[in-house]
């Protein structure tokens, strides 16, 4: 293993945790997914870039032991334990899957353009989403240099600054360059940041100013109704100078939010806070006496569209756990449909055996 390209792995983030996580495997390779095209995954090793097959379900910043086959080829033996990761479920999509967006990251950039209106609540199912992943959310605003014309600057980072309790803001311009040593300083090395923004929101372009030459595309959005052209169409990892790891993301669409973690408790703390000075334990904070939220509402310290935000998530996620119950209770009657046909197999078998 020659050292220029260890010191290349490192750059993918092959320190510290990461270095000791792979003593629990040293037969194998250490290998980070800088990619992945169907079944086949772009790989970093400390023998360089190069594409593995394989039928194991990974995402990119997913850490990898590789070993060889009888053949010689290269093929993945383990995919390590997660320390985060980040997932969504398409929105309007029936069945219960949830689809990994990116694994092992530290940071996840929820990006917010400023050229376009502000949605509140996007920006809130996004922070949910980024939240549940385990790892610490940023909020990411884009374009500071088109701020004026749409709205007001200051009005806009003032709603998001309220709209993301707890969640460092960062305001940026890639286009003139502001914001983005401050972003660098959030990154330590070795750690991983992805992105969460709608297409055209300038993600690609952000990766661009932060390592400082054009390493991604990029492309212009539509003048009428401010929509990106989805230009990056896979994730990809990105080493930043510096030790840090980047991931470009394409754009995400609506989604909902896959999972109940401590996300809702993150974003909504106020108003889950609320709940505890309602008279009755069991309020549904409708027409109940005594009821914390509907005084909030009333006085305005409590804004409706919140309420509604975080109602109509709540209703979401319910809804998605209700449709996983019934999908392992079928799972279950299936497999106990296969269990009584092994058994009445056996019993006939042994009548059989019986009457001969
Ligand atoms: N004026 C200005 N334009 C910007 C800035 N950042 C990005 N843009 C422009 O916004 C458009 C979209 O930028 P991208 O970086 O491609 O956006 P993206 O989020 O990567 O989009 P997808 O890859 O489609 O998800 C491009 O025309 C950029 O030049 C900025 O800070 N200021
Ligand atoms: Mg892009
Ligand atoms: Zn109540």
């Amino acid at each position: 293993m020659n050292s220029s390209s260890i010191d290349e792995l490192i750059s993918y983030g092959f320190i510290g945790r990461i270095v000791e996580q792979f003593q629990d495997y040293p037969d194998l390779e250490p290998a980070r997914v800088v990619r992945v095209d169907r079944q086949h995954l772009q790989v970093i090793t400390a023998q360089g870039l190069m594409l593995v097959k394989t039928n194991h379900s990974c995402a990119t910043g997913d850490w990898l032991g590789l070993s060889s086959n009888e053949s010689g080829e290269t093929v993945v033996s383990a995919v390590l334990p997660r320390s985060t990761q980040l997932v969504r479920k398409a929105a309007f999509d029936l069945s219960t899957e949830s689809q990994v967006l990116a694994a092992n990251i530290d940071f996840v950039g929820v990006v917010v353009p400023i050229d376009r209106p502000h949605s509140p609540g996007r920006l809130e199912r996004m922070l949910v989403a980024a939240w549940d992943s385990g790892a610490m959310p940023l909020v990411i605003l884009t374009k500071a240099d088109l701020a004026d014309g749409v709205n007001g600057n200051d009005d806009v980072v003032a709603a998001v600054i309220e709209q993301a309790p707890g969640v460092q803001v960062i305001t940026t311009s890639a286009e003139q360059g502001d914001g983005i040593d401050a972003l660098r300083e959030q990154l330590p090395p070795g750690s991983t940041l992805t992105f969460l923004g709608p297409s055209g929101a300038g993600k690609s372009s952000l990766i661009n100013a932060l390592v400082g030459s054009q390493q991604q595309d990029t492309g212009a959005v539509r003048d009428g109704d401010f929509k990106g052209k989805h230009t990056t169409t896979s994730r990809e990892l990105i080493p930043l100078a510096g030790g840090a790891v980047l991931m470009d993301a394409p754009g995400v669409r609506g989604f909902e939010v896959a999972d109940a973690g401590d996300g809702m408790a993150k974003v909504f703390g106020d108003i889950e806070g609320l709940f505890e000075n309602c008279r009755f334990n069991d309020c549904q904070h409708r027409f109940e006496p005594g009821c914390a939220v509907q005084e909030a509402l009333q006085n305005g310290s409590l804004e409706h569209r919140r309420w509604e935000s975080y109602q109509k998530m709540g209703r979401e996620m319910a809804r998605l756990a209700k449709r996983k119950d019934t999908a392992l209770r079928r799972a279950d009657s299936r497999s106990a449909g296969k269990a009584y046909k092994s058994f009445k197999k056996i019993r006939d078998q042994s009548r059989a055996e019986k009457l001969s």
